[in-house]
């Protein structure tokens, strides 16, 4: 037997720091789908996510709360643990740096590196920044004199310190980089590594003293290791780094370090500094995701924006939101969560076009045939078309699920679910059921929407692996979905003839949203009210910052645009926001034409509460200047989704 092909997976450890928000929930999710996409391929994944326990951030919050630091991350680290078994992660081992077998790695190779000469002891005076736990020189300090990552204040620290010599492994990192296109992406991740190499390496403080908690340096006991030194080297623990070479040369070199974009740099040159030092090879791929904003702005606790990942899932569940972040975010980029984004996709992709597709298919098979599916014998075209739509989408899905394409693949995936939706209208089984003749003909209908449907199941296995499997209890087929793999779906006609399918189950509720005008909504009283203290308060007609900064101004692309039956003035425009498409209405038809909006990148206010105006449910506002008679839309040439400030 052939051995299997090995597929290392690693998402970054999280701080214990604080709760994990629907950011952190992004980045294991990518991971989550890309490591089930890699079983189904055939292959032997180990997948590894944990918890970054040490460090000077960790003790300050502990001490903070009255607890030791281990009491402090056995609670939130048991919340991560529960995070990650609600979204249906599976990793195969969950590595904490507070575990003795990390201990051990973590001062064996401070030991191995020490005795080769690339660690020395010498004196640190320089600025630290505690919330990112990294050091730096005053010239890479922001305009402000503060940290360049988080843009918050460092402190001084003059220490006795043990260093790690990167400035011998410079010129190696840059050849292997610029050698090596694929291994730091996106590209624009890459560049930017090429420029820091290229402003020199200087050697790396790899220990602390001013405070414990972390782990002893192996040879000087008053000496903690600095805690990025001790968290990149988790990705070696578990696979067996000290105590099982064989499985250790099975998976490592890891295959994907799937990263944060502002944690890049640990990876793409200190981790491989590290390795380069201990005669490791360098992982294949270190892939810096966007960040996740919220209603177009940064997630902070200040901001009150923070989004609880268990809240949401306790409302729409785990696959809903695990489908909504994979689906509407691009890999390399920052990406936009809304609840109104969110609770569109639930209806349209998931109640609508997934969940009717398998209903009506269920339905009709109950109704026509008593629920048994009958073998299928001859072909029309358009089942030859929907056959080679099949084969082309499971294709697709092979070859862009191995280049991390997530949403295009997700797209590509819900195409065929539309396509399959089409085929019902087009042969219209309720009209061939009324004839008596073309029994076979209906008997092969019902036979290529079940095919359909277990070729989907499979397909959204990665993405939304519960659906997937209550669509494969659904048709009752009686392969165990567990052992399901692609190759299963690489031809048409795995279904068994005279299946007896189940009765359909919802798979998604559709989410009711408000609908009327909000404005009219508001009690007048209570509105009458409001405008009296508001005048109260102020009647200069100055707006403060504050005020002005709860606006979310936008750069969208107009993609359509039409006028609305008997206004004047009203003009209904849809647009692209980069992470949502929206429809609004518009009052400028007296200045435009439709089509001379078309392709147009406007300005818009994107958190306007939504109203209904002549029955279309209007979804932001698109800024104009006028004067006079004369007005223009503000348009700029900026990608969509630019943030307008
Ligand atoms: O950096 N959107 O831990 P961490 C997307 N312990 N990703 C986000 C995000 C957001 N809004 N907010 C955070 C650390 N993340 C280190 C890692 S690895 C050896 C050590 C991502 O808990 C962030 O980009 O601060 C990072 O990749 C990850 O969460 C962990 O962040």
């Amino acid at each position: 037997m052939t051995e299997k092909k090995t597929f290392y997976i690693t998402t970054p450890i999280y701080y214990p720091s604080a709760k994990l928000h629907i950011g952190h929930a992004y980045c294991t999710t990518i991971a989550d789908s890309i490591a089930r996409f890699h079983r189904l391929a055939g292959e032997d994944v180990f997948f590894l996510t944990g918890s970054d326990e040490h460090g000077q951030k960790i003790q300050e919050k502990a001490e903070a709360e009255g607890v030791t630091p281990i009491e402090y991350t056995d609670k939130i680290v048991a919340g991560f643990q529960n995070l990650w078994q609600r979204l249906n992660i599976s990793n195969d081992d969950f590595i904490r740096t507070t575990q003795k077998r990390h201990e051990k790695v973590v001062q064996e190779i401070f030991r191995r590196i020490y005795a080769k000469g690339d660690i020395y002891k010498g004196s640190y005076k320089g600025l630290y920044c505690t919330p990112c736990e990294s050091y730096w020189t005053e010239h890479q300090l922001d305009e402000n004199g503060c940290c360049p990552d988080c843009h918050r204040p460092v402190q001084e620290v003059a220490e006795e310190a043990y260093f790690f010599k990167m400035s011998n492994y410079q010129d190696r990192i840059l050849a292997y980089i610029e050698e090596n296109p694929e291994f730091i992406q996106p590209a624009s991740r890459r560049n930017e590594m090429i420029n820091f190499i290229k402003q020199g390496l200087e050697d790396l403080c790899i220990s602390r003293t001013s405070f414990d908690w972390g782990i002893p340096v192996p040879i000087d006991k008053k000496h903690v290791i600095y805690v990025w030194f001790d968290a990149l080297t988790n990705y070696l623990t578990p696979i067996g780094f000290l105590d099982d070479p064989e499985k250790f040369n099975k998976y490592w070199p890891a295959n994907l370090h799937l990263v944060g974009k502002e944690i890049v740099r640990f990876h793409t040159i200190i981790w491989p500094c590290i390795l380069m030092a201990l005669d490791l090879p360098l992982p294949k791929k270190v892939y810096g995701h966007g960040w996740l904003i919220v209603d177009g702005d940064k997630m902070s606790k200040s901001k009150g924006n923070v989004v609880d990942p268990i809240a949401l899932i306790d409302e729409f569940g785990a696959d809903a939101i695990r489908y909504f972040l994979l689906r509407e975010i691009n890999l390399g980029q920052d990406g936009n969560f809304s609840r109104d984004a969110l609770i569109q996709r639930i209806n349209s992709d998931l109640a609508n076009d997934l969940g009717n597709l398998l209903h009506r298919t269920l339905n009709m098979i109950g109704k026509f045939q008593d629920g048994i599916v009958l073998a299928p014998q001859g072909e029309s075209e358009i089942d030859a078309s929907l056959k080679a739509d099949a084969a082309e989408t499971v294709q697709f899905f092979d070859e862009n699920m191995q280049k991390m394409e997530l949403s295009l693949t997700i797209k590509k995936v819900w195409a065929f679910i539309s396509r399959a939706n089409k085929y019902i209208d087009e042969t219209a089984p309720w009209a061939l059921a009324k004839e008596p003749e073309k029994k076979q003909e209906l008997a092969n209908v019902m036979y290529n929407l079940v095919e359909s449907l277990r070729h989907i199941s499979v397909l959204i296995a990665p993405f939304m692996p519960i659906t997937a499997e209550r669509i494969w209890q659904q048709l009752n087929l009686p392969q165990a979905f567990a052992e399901v793999q692609l190759d299963d779906i690489r031809a048409w006609g795995g279904t068994p003839a005279d299946l007896k399918v189940g009765t359909p189950e919802q798979l998604f509720p559709r989410i009711e949203v408000e609908k009327e005008e909000q404005p009219a909504k508001q009690p007048k009283a209570n509105k009458q009210k409001k405008e009296k203290k508001a005048d109260k308060k102020d009647d200069s007609g100055e707006v403060t910052f504050d005020e002005f900064s709860k606006l979310q101004l936008r750069v969208a692309k107009v993609l359509a645009a039409e006028k609305i039956p008997e206004t004047d003035k009203l003009l209904k425009l849809k647009v692209d926001l980069g992470s949502e498409q929206r429809e609004l209405v518009s009052g400028i038809a007296n200045h435009y034409e439709p089509s001379e909006l078309i392709g147009k990148n406007v300005v818009m206010v994107a958190n306007l509460k939504p109203a209904k105006i002549r029955g279309v449910v209007s979804h932001g506002m698109v800024l104009a200047a006028s004067q006079g008679d004369d007005l223009k839309v503000v348009s700029v040439d900026m990608p969509v989704g630019a943030v307008v400030k």
